[in-house]
């Protein structure tokens, strides 16, 4: 079911382009009707049970993991697609329930502020014509995607594999904007706050900080465009921090406020929420707690079959071409290897089309099963930093960062 097969849906697109204004979900909070249809296996190893597919504006339909705030994860076949995850598919998180409300970007102003020479207040077209354009192709994952596979079960949101997705960003380098402001000498870290709110006054409000190096580098981007079109609204409109490398969680959304601070920040979503172990595997024995933690960073190389699925029947004696993405943090994924018998042994992928070191690489590899009966495939990445999937997943109480080497069943007849 397509987004325009729902007149609700046409008469709110033609609505906001009327008022040139991007309105939220939370403005017709109705809007999110459920399609009726059930999740085919993507849901079910959660004791939670299946999660319907909801459809919300600008988006075709998505897994609902929460209703307030929208939360919603991308179905897996999408992965399937190609290596761009588009815009209508993205999975969408939220921390606070106070989205706005609508958002004009005529009148939408981003703050620069605190350490720096000369606060600024500064417009999308100011930010457009600020400097060069940059172009990046990156993948947006969520610190907790996978969580609902951790055993044991983990506090937070039981997603499956679909809160991530592969976007072509286009903004201004956020280096540009400090030097435009002038960070000052003793500048230790930079805040990035959206215009999402608290809805009860004891909520932290969700703000962001990067070591100020990091902050100065070239890679962070403030976004307006994803895949060739405006920010979906749900995916950040108008602004957005893009972190190339780093969990999504430090990709702020409705970006509204930057503040250059003297010290390590220290709000709920920094030094409570988003930690992991502070040791090499950034894991603990199942089912401990964290003698000493720090915020999570960067992506660890992970990779997927999108092509067969779990549970298909796949013919013998023909040739079937595996499929899939494999992604790390921008050192560069340097090897894509496949098992068929369950990893005694292990042959090499083809690795596709670049689009950037921090992007997806789909993979492929033709095979032929000569036995019949059941099968288990495994697929396995390595990045050029000399990092490798580890075979079974590493273990903390956030359920963060999960990579093990996956496993799909699959019975050839
Ligand atoms: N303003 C704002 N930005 C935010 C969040 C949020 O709650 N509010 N959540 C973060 C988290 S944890 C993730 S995983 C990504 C998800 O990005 P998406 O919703 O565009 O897919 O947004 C990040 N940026
Ligand atoms: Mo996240």
């Amino acid at each position: 079911m397509r987004d325009d097969a729902i007149p609700s849906r046409r008469r709110f697109l033609r609505d906001a382009a009327l008022a040139a204004l991007a309105v939220s979900p939370l403005a017709r909070w109705a809007g999110a009707a459920e399609s009726g249809a059930e999740d085919a296996g993507e849901g079910v190893t959660f004791a939670a049970g299946p999660r319907p597919l909801v459809q919300y504006p600008q988006k075709r339909p998505l897994y609902l993991v929460t209703t307030r705030p929208p939360h919603l994860e991308t179905p897996f076949s999408v992965f399937n697609e190609g290596p761009i995850t588009p815009n209508d598919a993205f999975f969408v998180r939220y921390h606070l329930a106070g989205l706005p409300t609508a958002i004009d970007p005529e009148t939408y102003r981003l703050t620069v502020k605190g350490l720096v020479n000369t606060p600024l207040s500064l417009s999308l077209s100011a930010l457009k014509s600020m400097a060069e354009p940059a172009d990046i192709v990156a993948v947006n994952q969520c610190s907790g995607n996978s969580r609902g596979f951790s055993t044991p079960r983990v506090f937070g949101a039981q997603l499956a594999n679909g809160a991530m997705g592969n976007a072509r960003w286009v903004g201004v380098p956020l280096s540009a904007v400090l030097a435009r402001a002038g960070v000052k000498a003793g500048a230790k870290q930079v805040t990035f706050r959206g215009l999402d709110q608290p809805v009860l006054p004891a909520t932290p409000p969700f703000i962001k900080a990067l070591d100020i190096a990091h902050a100065l580098s070239p890679e962070p981007l403030l976004a307006w465009s994803m895949n060739g079109a405006d920010l979906p609204f749900l995916n950040g409109y108008p602004l957005k921090l893009i972190v190339p490398g780093y969990f999504g969680t430090y990709w702020v959304k409705h970006l509204s406020e930057i503040e250059v601070i003297d010290h390590t920040f220290d709000g709920y979503f920094m030094s409570t929420a988003y930690r992991v172990p502070d040791n090499d595997c950034f894991c603990v024995e199942p089912g401990s707690t964290m003698a000493q933690s720090r915020p999570i960073s960067s992506l660890p190389v992970r990779s997927f079959i999108t092509s067969p699925r779990d549970g298909d029947v796949l013919p013998i004696a023909r040739t079937i071409m595996l499929k899939g993405i494999a992604f790390d943090d921008g050192a560069g994924v340097s090897r894509v290897e496949v098992s068929l018998d369950g990893g005694q042994s292990w042959r090499g992928a083809v690795l596709g089309q670049n689009l950037g070191r921090y992007a997806f690489r789909e993979w492929t590899l033709p095979v032929r099963f000569a036995a019949k009966g059941p099968a288990l495939l495994l697929v396995r990445a390595s990045n050029r930093a000399g990092e490798t999937q580890p075979m079974r997943a590493l273990w903390n109480p956030g359920g963060y960062r999960r990579h093990a080497v996956e496993s799909y069943r699959v019975t050839i007849a």
